[in-house]
C-alpha cells in the first residue's frame, strides 16, 4: 500500500536524482514524509529507473544491498535493500574514477553472479540460483549515499537506488560449482595496506541466497531477474571511505583481483 501520490512520487524521484547526478546532500526523505511506505520508497526508486531509461541509458544489472548482518548493525536498518546499475556507472577494472561526480564514496568488496535463465519469486531459494547461474566474478561497489552524513533510514535508502553509484566488475569468472562460496576469501587494500578481510559467508550466510532474495522481493512487484543479468549480491566487507587519490586492490581467493583509483 502506498501513501503518496503519482506527483509526489515523480518529485521525489526527481529530488534524489537531481542530488545524485549533481553531487549534492538532502536531508532523509522520510523527515519530510513520515508517512511514506516501502511500496512508496521503491515506486520512487523505479521512477528514477524509469527517467535514466527515458533519457537513453541502459539498465546493466541490479545489486543487494545491506545484505551483511554487519553492515545493517553499522547503518541502523533493519534488512536488505535493492537497487539497479545504471550504464554510466560501470568502470572497467582498473580505471579511474572521478570523485569530484560522487558526494562521499565508499567502496565495498563484493561477488556478481550472472544468470543463465530467469528467476521469478515468491518461493526462490539457494539451488535455484545455482541453477540459473551462468557465472560468479568479482565486483567492487562503490556506493554513494545522497543523504547527509549518510543519516538516512531504510525507506530513503530505497528511494535513493540503495546508494548506488559506480561498481567495478573484474577480476576473474568461475563456475558456481567449483568455487567455495561460503568460505570464499576477500581482502581488500587501499593505498597498499590491507584495510578489510572477509569471506562469502558474510552475505546473508551464503552469497546466493542474496540473489534468492532478490528474485522474492522483486516478485512481490510481480516483476522478475532475466536471464544474462548481472547482480552484485552485497558487501562482504564493511564499507570504506575513500578520497582523492585513493588506489584500491581487492583480492579475491580463485578469482584474481578488482582495483581502481580515485582521481
Ligand atoms: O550496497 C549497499 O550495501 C547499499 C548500502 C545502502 C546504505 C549505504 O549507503 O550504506
Ligand atoms: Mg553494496
Amino acid at each position: 500500500m502506498g501513501n503518496l501520490t503519482k506527483d509526489q512520487i515523480e518529485q521525489l524521484a526527481e529530488h534524489c536524482e537531481n542530488a545524485e547526478l549533481q553531487a549534492y546532500e538532502i536531508t532523509k526523505i522520510t523527515d519530510d514524509f513520515p508517512d511514506m511506505t516501502y511500496k512508496d520508497a521503491f515506486d520512487i526508486q523505479w521512477e528514477i529507473r524509469r527517467r535514466k531509461e527515458a533519457r537513453g541509458h541502459k539498465i546493466v544489472g541490479m545489486k543487494m544491498g545491506l545484505t551483511s548482518w554487519a553492515k545493517m548493525a553499522q547503518m541502523g536498518v533493519e534488512q536488505p535493500c535493492y537497487g539497479f546499475l545504471a550504464d554510466y556507472f560501470a568502470v572497467p577494472d582498473g580505471g579511474e574514477i572521478k570523485i569530484d561526480e560522487l558526494i562521499h564514496p565508499k567502496i565495498e568488496a563484493e561477488l556478481a553472479f550472472v544468470t543463465k535463465a530467469p528467476l521469478k519469486g515468491p518461493g526462490v531459494h539457494i539451488a535455484d540460483v545455482l541453477r540459473a547461474t551462468d557465472f560468479v566474478m568479482p565486483a567492487v561497489e562503490i556506493i554513494d549515499s545522497r543523504y547527509k552524513d549518510f543519516k538516512f533510514d531504510l525507506k530513503s535508502v530505497i528511494a535513493d537506488n540503495s546508494s548506488s553509484s559506480r561498481f567495478v566488475a573484474g577480476g576473474t569468472m568461475a563456475k558456481a560449482e567449483d568455487l567455495d562460496l561460503k568460505n570464499i576469501g576477500v581482502v581488500m587494500e587501499l593505498n597498499g595496506e590491507v584495510v578489510q578481510v572477509g569471506a562469502g559467508a558474510a552475505v546473508l550466510g551464503h552469497p546466493a541466497s542474496s540473489v534468492a532474495m532478490l528474485a522474492n522481493m522483486l516478485g512481490e512487484r510481480g516483476e522478475e531477474i532475466p536471464a544474462g543479468t548481472y547482480i552484485m549480491i552485497g558487501a562482504i566487507t564493511a564499507a570504506v571511505q575513500v578520497n582523492k587519490g585513493d588506489s584500491f586492490t581487492v583480492r579475491y581467493q580463485d578469482l584474481g583481483t578488482v582495483s581502481g583509483k580515485f582521481v
